[in-house]
């Protein structure tokens, strides 16, 4: 009767205990980075970076009195010390052009020989729509002849008022882009399109893929700035920015498969700093990259208060996950891995390569009690 009782303790405990199988370091630094050429001394916004062959590539937006937002690039070799070009790489259209008023969030694609840019911009319409730039170097930029790619949905449709600010994937040869778009009764969400060739795009049809959700205080008002990461194991992890209606903050959620996300449920990951901090309002624009397996960078657009200040600058910190046992990769070790590992153990669950590495907590090449009996140690510890 004793044990019967331990047994069901046990369980209980195990129900309701779980450990965090990640941690965000904000640098103590902050901010980073500020725009000191002419063009972008007053504000720098949305910044998206790239980390290959050693070394870190920026481009965001940027701008000064009297100009438009327009596009600049600096390179890096540690993410945090930048090194800027003097003149924008990209600048406004004109006339009736769609990008002939700004310039504002970017995310570049590294695909095969070239660079693609995908941004957002507007014209005396004031409705952002994405545009497409490609370049050989990442300095050297030409619009598409078609833009804009991504335009506004029919009348009705989750995005009749905007569709913008991109993030986009090549994974097997598609191209993915998750967007913000929102209706003419304001709801907003993030939506996902599919493309052979980064310029054709068919929207899911399910979108938008994730909603906004008034129950969710910091992002009550909108969610949007999706930033996506193809994870170790290739599932998509989002760094996203949501309002309240007074704070920016950021925001993590994951996903399998692109369509189905689950937000962390600690967010915001990167809250809006303290009374006279340099972000005290808003914590927005996020970037992210993977430095190496379980070590991600991400960088994000801060400013102080927006009725007194006009100057925006850039924050960076770091995220470690230290995904041993979390087998389901949710962020989280608890009983729903003890579960998975069971089911794995007696053969029952199908699993990908990376998810027999996280299930081999003693690291032994094999995975049978021994791991069940270390990770519900871990979880109860
Ligand atoms: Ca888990
Ligand atoms: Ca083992």
């Amino acid at each position: 009767m004793k044990r019967t009782y331990l047994i069901f303790a046990v369980f209980v405990v195990l129900l309701i205990s779980q450990v965090r199988a990640f941690e965000y370091v904000d640098n103590p630094n902050n901010p980073i980075f500020n725009g000191t050429q002419t063009w972008d001394d007053l504000a720098v916004i949305n910044p998206t970076i790239l980390y290959e062959d050693g070394s870190y590539k920026m481009w965001f937006g940027g701008r000064n009195v009297g100009l438009p937002i327009q596009i600049g690039y600096a390179t890096s070799q540690d993410g945090i010390v930048w090194d800027e070009l003097s003149s924008p790489v990209l600048t406004t259209g004109s006339g009736e052009d769609f990008d002939a008023q700004d310039l504002k969030a970017v995310w570049v694609l590294h695909d095969e020989n070239e660079y693609k840019m995908y941004y957002t911009a507007t014209n005396s319409s004031a409705m952002p729509r994405l545009g497409l730039a490609t370049s050989p170097d990442g300095i050297s930029w030409s619009k598409y002849t078609q833009n804009p790619i991504l335009e506004l949905g029919g009348p009705g449709s989750w995005n009749e008022s905007r569709s913008h600010n991109a993030a986009v994937i090549k994974r097997d040869g598609v191209y993915y882009l998750w967007f913000s778009g929102r209706n003419d009764s304001f709801e907003s969400g993030i939506g996902l399109a599919y493309s052979q060739d980064g310029v054709t795009w068919t929207e899911d049809q399910q979108n938008p893929v994730m909603m906004m959700d008034p129950t969710i205080a910091w992002e009550s008002v909108y969610p949007t700035f999706p930033a996506v990461v193809e994870r170790e194991d290739g599932s998509f992890l989002m760094a996203y920015m949501g309002f309240d209606g007074l704070y920016r903050q950021i925001g993590l959620a994951h996903s399998p498969d692109g369509i189905q996300w689950t937000r962390y449920p600690g967010n915001p990951v990167i809250v809006h700093g303290q009374v006279g901090s340099w972000n005290e309002e808003s914590s927005t624009g996020p970037s992210l990259a993977i430095i190496e397996s379980g070590q991600y960078q991400l960088w994000y657009t801060g400013n102080s208060i927006y009725s007194v200040s006009t100057s925006w600058s850039f924050g960076q910190g770091d995220v470690f996950f230290d995904p041993l046992g979390d087998i389901n990769y949710d962020y989280f070790l608890n009983v729903s891995d003890v579960i998975l590992l069971v089911n794995i153990i007696l053969g029952i669950q199908e699993s990908s390569q990376y998810q027999l590495e996280v299930a081999d907590l003693n690291q032994d090449q094999s995975i049978d009690v021994s791991d069940l009996q270390l990770m519900v140690n871990r979880i109860l510890e």
